[in-house]
């Protein structure tokens, strides 16, 4: 009854049907079901992948003390592949996405606009898949190259934006089931079309290999700054694997008050807070005391990571001597005021044999720009939270 009606309201605005609304508006044959099925679902795996790698990443930096404290120390570089994964999926789904969006096209100005509740709720839900998809993608290239030209907190409303992009990817992959098991098996279009399409600039295959190849070139030119081996073809991004003083990117250089702070002779490691034995080290004491060496990346969260050699004196032996507990959560405090400039331990990082207060970086003396004169460095852990140029490590 109501369907009747609606059906008859479209029937009369009809006559009203303009530009991109009218039937015959999209004359191209690549507009069709079979390849919007195909991106849809490369797109979908994409999605996915970016989607669970992005919910760890917020989990172990902004998730509940329970989630952070669940997040284990090994393996090293597991963090350094999830955020590549989710670095890499992001970028090629851009040229996916925007050919997705051209083949679909038509179908957005489609006559009657919904048929019914379900066909509404399903076009309701493409405003969500639509418009957080492109505005996680945007954001997030635009952090990569670090342009916060947003005036809104990016940690949080690229958080948000997961949610609605992929609330409504589910709606619509429940949506579209039937259609795109439908289009992927019916047979390729009979020659006689084929034909018709090869006429035309470009055919089907020809559409999906352009697109293939565009989503292979940006994986080529952004591996680079994840993998030190192609980091020479990293030609579009902001920072490449290896590179930088002694070999390793450097997102926040150090300020005159920094060095100045680390080569004062007042400049102490305070290990200290909730302890019972609290105590302060000169650097000619830290450097005294047993070093370790441990292999491991720094991964950032904005997308570049790089594996290097680290020597220093482990955490775990500062926090016995004071006597901290074994289940100790600790603060790692700057020297520098502003900025990322604290860190928290947990007990699964803090008591790793491998988690060091760095001071030799690939054989040297650690750079300024690296941390000079320590710095944290601990296994399977966002770069965020590798607090350079280290006072105090506080037990709270
Ligand atoms: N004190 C302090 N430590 C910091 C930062 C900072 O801004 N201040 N940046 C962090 C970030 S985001 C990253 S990725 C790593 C980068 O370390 P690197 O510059 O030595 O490569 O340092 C981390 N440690
Ligand atoms: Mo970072």
């Amino acid at each position: 009854m109501a369907d009747h009606r609606t059906a008859r309201l479209f029937a009369r605005l009809e006559p009203l049907r303009r530009g991109p609304l009218r039937g015959d508006a999209f004359r191209s044959r690549l507009h069709e079901e079979r390849t919007a099925a195909t991106l849809g679902i490369v797109l979908g795996v994409a999605f996915g992948i970016c989607f669970l790698t992005g919910l760890v990443s917020h989990g172990i930096q902004r998730g509940p003390t329970g989630v952070q404290e669940l997040w284990r120390a090994g393996p090293v570089s597991l963090y350094r592949v999830t955020q590549g994964l989710h670095l890499l999926t992001g970028i090629v789904s851009i040229p996916l996405l925007l050919l997705k969006l051209w083949v679909v096209y038509p179908r957005l100005w489609s006559w009657p606009p919904f048929r019914d509740l379900t066909h509404l709720v399903e076009r309701l839900s493409l405003v969500a898949l639509v418009g957080g998809a492109l505005f996680q993608l945007a954001t997030g290239l635009m952090n990569v190259f670090y342009w916060y030209a947003f005036p809104f907190n990016f940690p949080n409303a690229h958080y948000a934006g997961s949610y609605i992009a992929i609330g409504g990817l589910v709606t619509h992959i429940g949506a579209k089931w039937h259609v795109t098991r439908r289009a992927l098996r019916a047979p390729a279009a009979p020659p006689a079309m084929a034909a018709r399409v090869a006429t035309g600039s470009l055919t089907r295959r020809g559409l999906l290999v352009t697109a293939g190849a565009a989503a292979a070139g940006l994986l080529v030119t952004t591996l680079g700054s994840v993998w030190e081996p192609l980091s020479r073809l990293a030609i579009l991004a902001p920072r490449r694997a290896g590179d930088g003083p002694q070999g390793l990117p450097v997102n926040r250089t150090a300020t005159p008050e920094t060095i100045a702070a680390g080569r004062s002779a007042d400049y102490r490691l305070a290990v200290a807070g909730n302890v019972p034995r609290p105590f302060e080290l000169t650097l000619d004491e830290l450097r005294a005391l047993p070093r370790v060496g441990a292999s491991l990346p720094i991964a950032c969260v904005e997308g570049w990571s790089t594996g290097a050699d680290w020597s220093g004196v482990r955490v775990r032996d500062l926090l016995d001597r004071a006597g901290a507990a074994p289940d100790a959560v600790v603060r790692v405090v700057s020297l520098q005021r502003e900025g990322s400039s604290r860190s928290t331990l947990y007990p699964n990082h803090a008591r790793d044999p491998r988690t060091l207060m760095a001071l030799e970086l690939n054989g040297e003396e650690l750079h300024p720009d690296h941390g000079w004169p320590t710095r944290l460095i601990g296994p399977n852990r966002p770069g965020t939270q590798q607090t350079k140029w280290v006072a105090r490590l506080e037990v709270v």
